[in-house]
């Protein structure tokens, strides 16, 4: 018997099944089609948010309310189909945040874990863990769980990123702590640099022992990330369905960066038309440089700089691009890799 064939109902079976409901018990069978289906199937749909708008609405809401008041000043993106979630996917969280000139998002730290991937900057700055850095426009941020952070920015100009958060996760597990430090801004107990420095060298303190899941290192810099995917063009092998694509990592284990979200950047060159691709990991994409056109299934959707495109589980995609493009995602398939759930299908059928 194929696992989609729920057995008939009568009236006999219906009456039992509301006779034992009271009793908090539930015929496996009368619901085990929904729960245990041959392929993936999510309330998730697939959707893009256009930068202008986002960003548009940010700076309205920076009319109504300050950094300090909101404590993050975000917009969520949530996902139509999981509408009242606050979910970009079913497992993970997607926003964008603004810091106007001047302002402070307040010293707090959680559970949650986050990534920043910064969309327009002129020198804002985050501080985690007793250590700023500066914010660019492309760099990859993380803010490991329960580490204190604050955001600031002492420029003149408004500054943007994405917050791509494992909230969804922590929510299932039912593991949610979060405090606020009392003050703005955390004490910096260490130069700018230093975890660069230490991690960052292709080399690590001697006697170093790994103490956390998540990586060292806080920033990704977009500068380097895009000068290896250039440098590694000139050798023209281009990945069918993905061109050149790089997973961040953790340089202590060389595993994925942060235990709960897989990051990558990847170059696909102007002209590119990409095989079939699908994996159970529903992703975030977003665009970083040029345009390009992503089928999802029977969906078209044309994507430019810093849009955010959300693909479901198990989606077969097709990239196209008109020009060098370049794009940043998200997933939890860090998470699926560890339970050995995580799985792909390139190509056709
Ligand atoms: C958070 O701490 C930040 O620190 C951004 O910038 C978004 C969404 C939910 C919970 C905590 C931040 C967040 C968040």
């Amino acid at each position: 018997m194929s696992p989609n064939d729920a057995p008939e109902n009568t009236q006999a079976r219906q009456q039992f099944y509301d006779a034992i409901e009271p009793e908090s018990m539930r015929a496996l069978w009368s619901v085990m089609a929904g729960i245990i289906t041959p392929e993936p199937k999510s309330d998730c749909i697939p959707f893009k948010w256009r930068y202008s708008s986002v960003r548009a609405r940010l700076l309205e809401a920076a009319e109504l309310i300050t950094a300090k008041e909101a404590e993050r000043r975000v917009l969520i993106l949530e996902n139509p189909g999981l509408a009242g979630s606050s979910k970009v996917t079913t497992s993970l969280y997607c926003g964008v945040q603004c810091v106007m000139p001047g302002e402070v998002a307040p010293a707090h730290r959680h559970t949650q874990s986050a990534l920043r991937f910064v969309l327009e900057s002129a020198g804002g700055f985050t501080a985690v863990g007793g250590e700023k850095t500066e914010m660019s426009f492309g760099d990859f941020v993380i803010t490991p769980n329960w580490a204190w952070h604050d955001h600031g920015n002492d420029t003149n100009e408004p500054i943007f990123w994405l917050d791509g958060l494992d909230i969804p996760v922590v929510q299932f597990f039912d593991a949610s702590f979060a405090e606020g430090l009392g003050e703005d801004q955390q004490p910096i107990t260490r130069p700018t640099g230093d975890s660069t420095a230490r991690y960052g060298a292709n080399m690590l303190p001697l006697g170093y022992a790994q103490h956390t899941p998540t990586s060292p290192i806080f920033n990704y810099p977009y500068a380097r990330s895009r000068d290896a995917l250039e440098q590694m063009r000139k050798y023209e092998e281009w990945d069918p369905c993905h061109g050149l694509r790089m997973r961040y990592i953790n340089p202590v284990d060389g595993g994925w960066a942060m235990p709960t979200i897989g990051t990558c950047l990847q170059l696909m060159p102007k002209g590119f038309q990409s095989a079939p691709y699908k994996s159970t990991d529903a992703t975030v994409y977003v665009g970083v440089e040029g345009r390009g056109r992503l089928r999802v299934r029977d969906e078209v959707i044309d994507w430019g700089p810093r849009d955010v495109v959300v693909v479901p589980s198990w989606h077969e995609i097709i990239h196209e691009t008109a020009e060098d493009a370049v794009l940043f995602s998200y997933s939890d398939r860090p998470i699926q890799e560890k339970l050995g759930l995580f799985r792909e299908h390139r190509g056709n059928a």
